[in-house]
């Protein structure tokens, strides 16, 4: 395969107007016919060079330039390209070819999602339908006309407005579709089905009507309804928040089972993943609705931050997802509790995300070159690219920001545009040079972040030094210092913020501020400090970086109850966690016994019992860092012992706390049973603190607790409970009600794939030995399939991805299943098939024979055959 790079960008040489589309859809063959008004793009010049169209697995019918069809002698034809010669500057060219999306595997292009057609066109599947300029920086206006058999598929859709429909003769009908706005081919979308659909309406806010519609297979009808509330909820926050309204009359969401992403913004007609849209409760976790409120919310956002201002070319992916990731984590903190979101954004980002940066994937948020644009829509395009927007608000605040993304808006409505394009609109906004900032665009890699501190008792003074470093990343040796938003306060002895005047200014101003640390090494010295301050630094995590600062576990306490971020509450007891941890694991591979720190008992029992705390917060407190972030710090991770270590902890725990642990349990569960269901923040809260309790409790084994996980298990009215408590007994060495609780629930929810994907993954997840046999075994069951992206997620990639224990075996057993699945997948579906492949790219951190058997099913992957260009890219770049 090719690289790509960003600096041979160049515009087209052509423009497309007008694009007229027609598909006459059989069960064995699509017809496309393509109409494209065409004409030189005046700014690339005169002269007429040579069309370059793209094109891939399409048969050629015919083709004609203005009203004369081609020979073979007219044109150039391989298997990625066709090029003709125009003959004047403004043309029409004709095209019809044959495609196959019933035996289209990929699902890119047009393709078949059980007995519907639809399609997915970003980044490169538009051509896979029909030749075209298949890049962002070409929009034009489609109309789109689709005929196919009326009964096995009565709803035929495309983006914009309805225009016409009829019925043929013959069985068939056709509709045809006018989008009135220029897009590029990405934002295209055609579905063809037996569906039905739930209807609504949004007045937005110059009082237009927008019909609402989402469409399901019948027996989905009932799981409708949250994302529908989610998404009127995203349409009126989008106004209120950015001042942006919805531009058509008709707004239309469509479930499909088989999808390669989450969901995907097409044009007025936005596809979704069905996991991301179908959501009641008693087939969906907590954890589902708010995933299905988030990403109705991020594709409803793109209608802005990517469609009506969108990307120039595919380097630039982070503007409209960086941008739009942000976009919907502040419309998720609004809804629910803002704290709790940013934990669990970090909390993610700093275990994936970071692991991507020191990985050999590594790339800036603004890639500089690829072999295939589908291996980059990564945590560090869409999760850093967030926070480096987040970063740009924390320094600009929230008015600057607002008045900068209106300019944005205003200024690149309808156009193709870079990020630098919308840096640019934030600095003329607020007059303000980002030229350093944008380094976070074009450097790769985690900046670490020293602090230091010296208090003068005479002068009173406190001098925070920082020193700032990011470690080489592929292709990037050396780094530039970034500018690095610092959020902090100054605490006292009682917890207190201490007023904030740095050297030099005339007076205090606020007790808490932003410090944008922007050279390698930095002082600041804060003035009239009466006493010793504790700082509390990097408020909110107020940039994507490693900090260190050299607390004791007692000041670590102390900030755990005093903080008033609450967010760095959370964060100091998660490092005094690790600290205790990193012992455990050190005691653990010294052969001494494990002790651990009663420090971290204390910690926990005070929070336990502090009830003026939110619930969702105690739950996020109790939650030891994962064994995956744990590999993520370690310089050499050593699986075993973190498993063990944390094992370790987590019994300890359970056992000294057990009281109120159980009390906490009880009153929770107790209120689940007394009130129905609901969505909201609140509940959501109660829930997770009884089911994290639930996982400690029944380490202790006691009879009580199995009685309450099969009584939570039996009588739940929802998954969120039902979910937990099966997982625990999966978790258990209770072999019998295990047994029990798996068939019960397999037996009752065996028509329903999305509740299968989860009894697959909980069983996926278990670090009991044996783990490698049971996905094996799992693998055979009639509900799964390895052509379902989200089967192949719920079985193998949560196996690979979170059973540590398991996929780390020291015989190399579950890489060398790994990779035989990723070879099967290569040929299937090459973007799933090189996402798999994630867990396998961090060899590097593993022991040197762990690292060896790593490596040689990556060699044994490169050798097996005709390798796809996404798995190509990832492998031979893993192993370089
Ligand atoms: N553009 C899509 C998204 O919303 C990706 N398929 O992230
Ligand atoms: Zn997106």
């Amino acid at each position: 395969p090719r690289t790509i790079y960003l600096k041979d960008y160049q515009a087209p040489d052509y423009l497309i107007d007008e694009t007229h589309l027609t598909f006459e859809l059989h069960e064995d063959r699509t017809l496309v016919h393509a109409q494209l008004v065409m004409r030189r793009n005046p700014a690339r010049g005169s002269g007429l060079p040579p069309l370059v169209l793209d094109g891939q697995q399409l048969e050629l019918l015919s083709i004609r330039l203005n009203d004369r069809e081609l020979g073979a002698h007219d044109y150039l034809l391989d298997d990625r390209h066709l090029t003709l010669q125009p003959d004047s500057a403004e043309f029409v060219i004709d095209s019809s070819v044959c495609i196959h999306p019933e035996s289209n595997t990929a699902l890119e292009g047009l393709y078949k999602s059980g007995k519907m057609f639809c399609t997915q066109c970003e980044a490169e599947g538009f051509r896979k339908i029909t030749y075209y300029l298949d890049r962002p920086d070409v929009m034009s206006k489609f109309t789109t006309t689709v005929s196919a058999d009326r009964q096995r598929y009565p709803v035929l859709l495309s983006n914009g407005n309805p225009i016409t429909s009829g019925s043929e003769d013959n069985g068939r009908h056709w509709a045809t579709w006018e989008d009135p706005f220029r897009k590029p081919a990405y934002l295209f979308a055609l579905v063809a089905g037996d569906l039905w659909c739930v209807e609504d309406q949004f007045t937005t806010m110059s009082q237009r009507e927008v019909a609402l519609r989402i469409y399901v297979e019948p027996e989905n009808l009932d799981k409708c309804q949250h994302a529908m509330d989610s998404l009127k909820r995203a349409m009126r926050w989008d106004e209120e928040a950015y001042g942006r309204e919805y531009d058509l009359d008709i707004f239309m969401i469509v479930a499909v089972n088989d999808f390669n992403m989450g969901a995907m913004e097409n044009k007025g007609l936005n596809i979704f993943n069905s996991s991301a849209v179908l959501a009641k409760a008693e087939t969906a976790t907590d954890a589902a609705h708010q995933r299905v409120e988030a990403i109705v919310a991020h594709e409803y956002f793109h209608n802005w931050s990517g469609n009506r201002v969108t990307c120039r070319d595919w380097f630039q992916l982070s503007l409209k997802e960086g941008f739009t990731v942000f976009r919907d984590a502040g419309f998720s903190a609004d809804m629910n509790s803002p704290t709790v979101k940013r934990i669990e954004d970090v909390a993610y980002l700093r275990t994936h995300q970071f692991a991507e940066d020191a990985g050999p994937m590594a790339h800036s948020v603004r890639p500089d070159a690829y072999m295939e644009i589908s291996n980059f829509y990564t945590l560090t395009v869409y999760e850093k690219g967030a926070e480096v927007v987040r970063m740009i608000q924390t320094l600009l605040g929230a008015e600057g920001f607002r008045k900068g993304s209106d300019l944005y808006f205003q200024r690149h409505d309808g156009q193709a545009v870079t990020c630098d394009d919308f840096v640019k609109a934030m600095e003329d906004a607020n007059g303000v040079d980002l030229a350093q900032f944008k380094r976070w665009y074009s450097q790769a890699g985690t900046p670490r972040l020293e602090v230091g501190s010296a208090y003068d008792a005479e002068a009173k003074t406190l001098t925070l030094t920082f020193r700032q470093l990011c470690p080489p990343s592929p292709g990037q040796a050396h780094k530039e210092p970034f500018v690095i938003p610092v959020d902090l306060a100054l605490l006292d002895g009682q917890g207190r913020e201490l007023p904030l005047r740095l050297a030099g200014e005339a007076a205090a101003s606020g007790t808490s501020r932003v410090l944008a640390v922007n050279e390698a090494e930095q002082s600041f010295t804060f003035v009239d400090i009466p006493e010793q301050p504790l700082p509390s630094l990097l408020r909110g995590f107020s940039a994507p970086v490693k900090l260190s600062f050299p607390y004791s576990r007692d000041q670590l306490m102390f900030l755990m109850q005093h903080d008033s971020d609450g967010f760095n509450r959370w964060e100091a007891g998660q490092q005094l966690a690790v600290q205790v941890l990193q012992e455990l694991i050190g005691q653990r591979q010294r052969g001494e016994p494990m002790v651990l720190d009663r420090r971290l008992v204390a910690a926990l029992k005070s929070v336990l019992e502090n009830d003026g705390l939110d619930q969702a917060m105690v739950a996020e407190m109790l939650s030891l860092p994962g064994e995956a972030y744990l590999i993520e710090i370690s310089e050499v991770a050593d699986v075993d012992a973190i498993h063990a270590a944390r094992e370790f902890a987590r019994r300890e725990l359970a056992e000294a706390l057990f009281e109120p642990l159980w009390q906490r349990y009880q009153a929770n569960r107790q209120a689940s049973r007394q009130s129905a269901y609901v969505a909201t923040a609140e509940h959501f809260a109660r829930r997770s603190l009884q089911n994290i309790a639930l996982s400690y409790l029944m380490l202790s084994e006691k009879p009580e607790v199995l009685e309450a996980a099969q009584e939570q298990y039996r009588e739940a009215d929802n998954m969120t409970e039902r979910l937990a408590a099966l997982a625990v007994l999966v978790n258990s060495p209770f072999e019998e009600a295990k047994a029990e609780g798996l068939a019960l629930f397999a037996d009752r929810f065996k028509d329903d794939p999305l509740v299968m994907d989860q009894w697959f993954s909980v069983q996926a997840g278990c670090p009991l030995p044996g783990g490698l046999e049971r996905v094996r075994a799992l693998m055979q069951h009639p509900a799964f399939t390895i052509k379902n992206p989200n089967k192949v997620r719920a079985l193998i990639g949560a196996f690979a991805n979170q059973n540590h224990a398991n996929f780390h075996r020291d015989d190399g057993e579950s890489y060398r299943f790994l990779a035989d699945q990723v070879i099967m997948l290569n040929a299937l579906n090459p973007q799933i098939a090189a996402r798999q492949l994630a867990p396998l790219t961090r060899w590097r951190k593993y022991d040197l024979s762990r690292q060896a058997l790593m490596k040689a099913e990556l060699e044994r992957i490169l050798v097996s055959g005709s390798l796809s260009s996404d798995v190509y890219e990832v492998v031979s770049k893993s192993l370089a």
